[in-house]
């Protein structure tokens, strides 16, 4: 077959809404958009790792220990999903991790800032989880096969984040006059970070475009950014914190609340790389790499031995 014949099979398998497995033949483009995509995606959940995992040894009681351990290993499987789904489109993880360490590759903005308090850990899982959920439960109907189905596991078990992070401002805001206003703090300090996680505007977003035309995205930055702000009031408001944010008021025409505009630039000097902690992830990223280094070469040898003896 020639390529006008590949690229309109292709086209008629993404209107018949069927998936692309890895043996099939794709454009160039939309494996690259991909491998950028989910490499981004898995980058996120390893370095993601970090603020939490920072509280571990902090945490106020066993159970919130035990529940948190779990969550942040939770995430550190996600990432291998990811990097196992990013590999089936012929990229070694080799070159993805060094993507990552050189910078050459993005993760979340939402990872560059401080967790400072215990109460960030709550508005991590509730805001930062709660808005990956909303971003991914598209995902679990992606255009790309492997990357769908990690994503049906993983939106599980990011619904449980969310709750855990929930549970957690619940307790706070019923607490001591200290504990709310720590909850308040954590929320005025996560709400504008989390509402760039969606990515800049539609206009301004150069990916969307081809995203939407492959169904690798099913909706659009700012979509998901007005259900997240939509989601998130009622769940602020019941348990008595405020979104920090005096633009925010219900719109009955668009069934929906209108809102204020995330600071951009700050967003855009993040995702350069001059963060807050961009640099302390990096070299902590690194120094995980570089330790581990023994692991990936007893691995490597035991593989070798072993097909040398099946030989
Ligand atoms: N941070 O044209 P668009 C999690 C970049 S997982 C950094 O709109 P696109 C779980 C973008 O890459 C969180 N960079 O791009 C967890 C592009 O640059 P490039 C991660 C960003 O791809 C919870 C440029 O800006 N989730 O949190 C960001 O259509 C708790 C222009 O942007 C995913 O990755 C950003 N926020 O839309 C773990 C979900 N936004 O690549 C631990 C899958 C944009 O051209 C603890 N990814 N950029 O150089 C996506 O849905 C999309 O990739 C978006 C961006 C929505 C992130």
């Amino acid at each position: 077959m020639d390529t006008n014949q590949l690229e309109q099979n292709f086209d008629a398998k993404l209107a018949r809404n069927e998936s692309i497995e890895p043996k099939d033949w794709m454009p160039d483009n939309y494996r690259k958009h991909l491998i950028r995509q989910i490499s981004q995606h898995a980058h996120s959940e390893i370095v993601g790792m970090l603020p939490e995992g920072n509280w571990i040894t902090r945490a106020p009681s066993l159970r919130r220990k035990m529940v948190l351990l779990a969550k942040v290993q939770d995430e550190g499987g996600h990432g291998l999903y990811l990097y196992s789904a990013a590999e089936t489109l012929n990229i070694s993880r080799e070159e993805l991790i060094d993507q990552l360490l050189t910078g050459k590759a993005k993760y979340s903005s939402i990872f560059n800032y401080p967790s400072l308090t215990w109460a960030d850990i709550g508005a991590i899982g509730w805001l930062v989880d709660g808005a990956a959920i909303m971003n991914q439960v598209m995902l679990q109907r992606t255009s790309y096969g492997p990357y769908a189905r990690a994503m049906v596991r993983i939106c599980k078990e990011e619904s449980f984040h969310q709750r855990q992070g929930y549970e957690i401002m619940t307790v706070l805001a019923k607490g001591t006059a200290e504990q709310k206003a720590m909850a308040q703090d954590a929320l005025n300090r996560w709400w504008w970070p989390s509402l760039m996680m969606f990515g800049p505007p539609d206009e301004k977003s150069p990916n969307t475009a081809n995203a939407i035309k492959w169904k690798i995205k099913r909706e659009t930055n700012d979509e998901l950014r007005q259900k997240f702000v939509n989601q998130t009031f009622p769940q602020a408001d019941i348990i008595g914190l405020k979104l920090p944010d005096p633009d925010l008021k219900w719109n009955e025409s668009k069934g929906g609340f209108d809102f204020g505009t995330p600071n951009w630039e700050e967003f855009y000097n993040i995702i350069a790389g001059n963060g807050p902690c961009n640099k302390a992830r990096i070299s902590a990223r690194t120094k995980a790499h570089n330790e581990g280094a023994w692991v990936r070469e007893a691995a490597n040898a035991y593989a070798e031995k072993k097909k040398a003896v099946l030989a």
